[in-house]
């Protein structure tokens, strides 16, 4: 084995343990376990995932698109006045310099409006996360029950849509 070969695979050791899989790595921006739940087609369905910008600026996730939707809506859950309510994010998610914002059930979540098609346990919907720097993140979901180990904690516990 050459020097440079051994140099590689000692750089790879060691960025190993840095990377979950699932994770998407896009300039500054890392997109952290995207998931999704269970739904029929027609239904709505939802996505998560964090969104870490070790950037020096604000980026800010300005609208999202999918094949698999009819249409993708940026939604906030909140509690007001003991219901549960969503609100539309048409100005999209500021996600600060050297910060992290966490989509995750009871805050920010994606809303697929209209699924095209069911989606089972294990399978993957497509999404394409659009920032205002231009950069364009393709990630997929992967539909499971819970959040994925070692996910953001619900803020508010559950909702339905
Ligand atoms: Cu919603």
């Amino acid at each position: 084995m050459s020097r440079l070969f051994a140099a590689a695979f000692a750089l790879a050791a060691l960025a190993a343990p840095l990377a979950h899989a699932g994770d998407y790595k896009l300039g500054a921006l890392t997109v952290r376990q995207p998931w999704s739940r269970p739904a029929q087609a027609g239904m709505n369905g939802v996505g998560f995932f964090t969104v870490v910008n070790a950037g020096k600026t604000p980026v800010t996730l300005q609208r999202v698109e999918s094949p698999a939707a009819a249409k993708v809506e940026i939604h906030q859950s909140a509690m007001a006045n003991g219901v549960m309510t969503m609100r539309r994010q048409d100005a999209g998610v500021v996600v600060p310099a050297g910060g992290q914002v966490a989509f995750a059930p009871g805050g920010y979540h994606l809303m697929l409006l209209s699924l095209k098609a069911a989606q089972g346990v294990g399978q993957k919907v497509p999404v394409t996360l659009i920032f205002d720097n231009g950069r364009k993140a393709q990630v997929e979901l992967t539909v499971q029950l819970a959040p994925p180990p070692g996910g953001q904690a619900s803020p508010m516990g559950e909702h339905h849509h």
